[in-house]
């Protein structure tokens, strides 16, 4: 063989390989969304032979969507034809209302009327004689989930023989929260800008927004607040209120609402916001006090003039007197004043408002944990029905692990609505791989005690331990423009997650992380179950690298990405030092009744755990206690023994996630793989850093020897 010839035989080999791999490549746009073909040849011949065409009975724009997704990925999924019918013929997927006339005579009225408007029923059933799966439900949204659901049955492997599945969710109002600024920038946002593209809307349509909903349709997200907490007033002004309602237009029939964050100072006019030294107004007015009758109605034409455009407006979301941002108490007002005025406008169109409880003014108490439940526990009773108090999770701000933010509990007159956060500003940005279900499921599994044993979170946020006349669950989400939506991959996990728990908060960490592998990974059995372990102990992991035992907020100011213990600038509640308290006695914030006595805010017998530092969950050992270096722990070891044994933990962790995520390599795409692998091996430099950086520093006052072979 002449050379020339060898050369250009393996020039083509090489372009087959560039080719094949990018062919093949998976730049994670489609999310869990993927509908590869099933991969079990037994089932798929099982699936073959059930399914044989679609029919979709309704006329709507939701129907046209169930059509278009259905007849799109039924025949991916199964490797063959699955044709849009109209007559009925054995093995077809009838989609319909409960209220049409094939439907009636199918005899599922009774269970159909049990169900909510968003839920569905699917069922293996005859109709017209012939065996059939029937989608069925009250609206056309619970067609759409349902329809969603019968191809995650086949996406994930399940049997379909004698489906029989009834399923509404839990909550009423599952939400995302888009942090996201007028300016494409995303406060806390990891990866990349701003999806909403303000300078072309509303004339220029970019594909993703109905990626975006579909999306979130599928997992049953159901409201979208799109501008940031930290609101720019411009939003509520008619050129942005244009924009809004586009993508409101497409979002609705993905049974998604738009809401907005507003700026309690919006009605003041921008010449006297500079005079009184706010951010700019938007209105004419010298002032947005609550109980002044312009404001009140300023806010009542407003959201007159916003129901104009978006007839289905949601309604607002607000961040008051909290970090600077503007509020009722400008005015010596309750944080309940303002809300009720801003409900007393949106209630004539069923709007309501989403209150937020995330407030920690100094003057309260010295203690930040307790503020919040100080300024809001005396307003319950005080806001009007159509308010929600939207509280996060913890005390404090998000971090890699807090106690319950006693609010929970303690304010049975007023929806709470729970606040958890998708983006992972203090675990690790987009860089670090960590899966947070086992965090929300900590958090929605723990036990108040508000009403007794049982008491959980819940069932509070539920609605049915204090029997809320609306239910809510808000995501700080995790999503910008890059191309894969969430930066890192197995970010997408947590987004996943967020809906599936909203809908049912009963599901399993374990499940959804399953599913979510399926889905979207991988379907071979062996491979997803070294994948689950590495998502399973993820948080844990992170926990142990950043603040174990009970820490928190030793991270970089401002930045909340690297570890500064040391930091002892700037406000004082933004201060490690003023949440790690080391010295040379021991490590920890004293909330026990000898100290801030926040533990005072929980209901017995947590309270009492919670102050007996021998009872007190080790995983909240430093949160409520200031411990001494020599503190013996359950394990025997001393307190200092224990910190450095849980980073070390920490970090070894990382070392087995990227073990293990190599031994996958072969079954795994090669983009993904390659993406994941670069961003493991940052987390374990990070996770590095984080573990010797404390260490040291805490050294510094423990006076005892690391020992690093662990
Ligand atoms: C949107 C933390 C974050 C802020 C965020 C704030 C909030 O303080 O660091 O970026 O502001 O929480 O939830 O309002």
């Amino acid at each position: 063989m002449n050379t020339l010839f060898k050369s250009s035989l393996s020039l083509a080999f090489l372009l087959t390989i560039i080719f094949f791999n990018t062919a093949s490549a998976d730049d994670g746009y489609d999310l869990w969304l993927k509908y590869n073909k099933v991969g079990n040849q037994a089932l798929l011949e099982k699936y073959s032979q059930a399914i044989s065409s679609i029919i979709v009975l309704d006329k709507s724009k939701t129907c046209r969507i169930i059509q278009k997704e259905l007849s799109a990925n039924l025949p991916k999924l199964l490797a063959k034809p699955v044709p849009l019918k109209r007559m009925i013929i054995a093995g077809a997927v009838v989609i319909g209302k409960s209220n049409h006339p094939l439907i009636k005579k199918s005899r599922c009225a009774k269970q159909l009327g049990a169900l909510n408007n968003e839920g569905y029923l699917i069922k293996s059933t005859k109709i017209n004689g012939k065996q059939c799966i029937l989608i069925t439900a009250k609206k056309d949204i619970g067609l759409l989930y349902g329809s969603f659901h019968f191809l995650r049955l086949i996406q994930t492997q399940q049997e379909i023989d004698n489906l029989n599945i009834a399923s509404q969710p839990k909550i009423q109002y599952r939400i995302l929260n888009h942090w996201d600024n007028l300016d494409g920038i995303v406060e806390r946002g990891y990866a990349g800008k701003s999806l909403w593209k303000w300078n072309d809307l509303p004339d220029k349509i970019d594909k993703r927004y109905f990626d975006y909903a579909r999306a979130n349709a599928s997992i049953g997200v159901n409201g979208t607040v799109i501008n940031n907490v930290n609101a720019n007033p411009n939003i509520l002004r008619p050129e942005y209120l244009k924009k809004a309602a586009k993508l409101a237009d497409i979002f609705r029939p993905y049974g998604i609402r738009v809401f907005l964050s507003a700026n309690f100072s919006a009605p003041i006019s921008a010449e006297f916001a500079i005079e009184q030294n706010r951010k700019g107004g938007i209105g004419d007015l010298k002032t947005s006090n609550p109980t002044d009758p312009s404001v009140q109605q300023w806010w009542k034409n407003k959201v007159k003039e916003i129901y104009k455009y978006i007839p289905d407006f949601g309604g607002f979301l607000v961040k008051a007197n909290s970090e600077g941002m503007p509020g009722p108490q400008d005015y010596n007002k309750t944080h309940a004043e303002g809300a009720n005025m801003l409900a007393e406008a949106l209630q004539p169109y069923k709007g309501i408002v989403m209150w937020r409880a995330f407030v920690y003014d100094a003057d309260v108490d010295p203690d930040r944990s307790k503020r919040s439940y100080k300024e809001f526990v005396p307003l319950d009773s005080q806001f009007l029905p159509n308010i929600f108090v939207q509280a996060k999770n913890g005390p404090i701000d998000f971090q890699p692990r807090e106690p319950i933010q006693p609010l929970f509990g303690a304010m049975p007159k007023t929806p709470l609505m729970l606040e958890i956060q998708l983006t992972q500003e203090y675990l690790g940005h987009s860089k670090h791989l960590v899966y947070l279900a086992p965090m929300w499921k900590e958090y929605l599994e723990f036990d108040t005690y508000a009403k007794g044993p049982g008491s959980t979170l819940a069932s509070i946020i539920d609605g049915t331990l204090h029997q809320y006349k609306m239910t809510g669950i808000a995501g700080v989400t995790n999503i910008g423009n890059d191309r894969n939506w969430c930066g890192h991959f197995f970010a997408q996990a947590n987004w996943y997650t967020y809906g599936r728990l909203a809908w049912d908060h009963s599901l399993t960490a374990e499940q959804i992380a399953d599913e979510w592998i399926t889905m979207s990974l991988t379907k071979n059995q062996d491979v997803l179950k070294i994948v689950r372990s590495i998502m399973m102990g993820s948080w844990e992991a992170c926990i142990n690298y950043m603040t174990p035992l009970g820490l928190h907020h030793i991270m970089q100011e401002g930045f909340h990405y690297g570890p500064e213990p040391s930091l002892g600038k700037g406000r004082e509640d933004w201060r490690s030092t003023y949440y790690h308290r080391a010295d040379s006695v021991g490590l920890g914030y004293n909330r026990s009744s000898t100290g801030s006595d926040a533990v005072s805010q929980y209901f017995s017998p947590l309270r009492e755990t919670f102050d007996n530092i021998e009872t007190c969950p080790e995983k909240y050992l430093l949160w409520f206690h200031h411990a001494a270096w020599d503190h013996k722990l359950r394990s025997g070891k001393t307190l200092w023994e224990e910190l450095r044994a849980k980073y070390y933990s920490g970090t070894n962790y990382v070392n087995e996630m990227i073990e293990k995520w190599s031994s996958v390599k072969t079954y795994i795409d090669p983009d993904i793989f390659m993406h994941v692998q670069a961003r493991l091996d940052t987390q374990k430099t990070d996770a590095g850093i984080w573990r010797d950086t404390c260490l040291q520093y805490f050294q510094g006052f423990s006076k005892k020897p690391i020992i690093t072979a662990e």
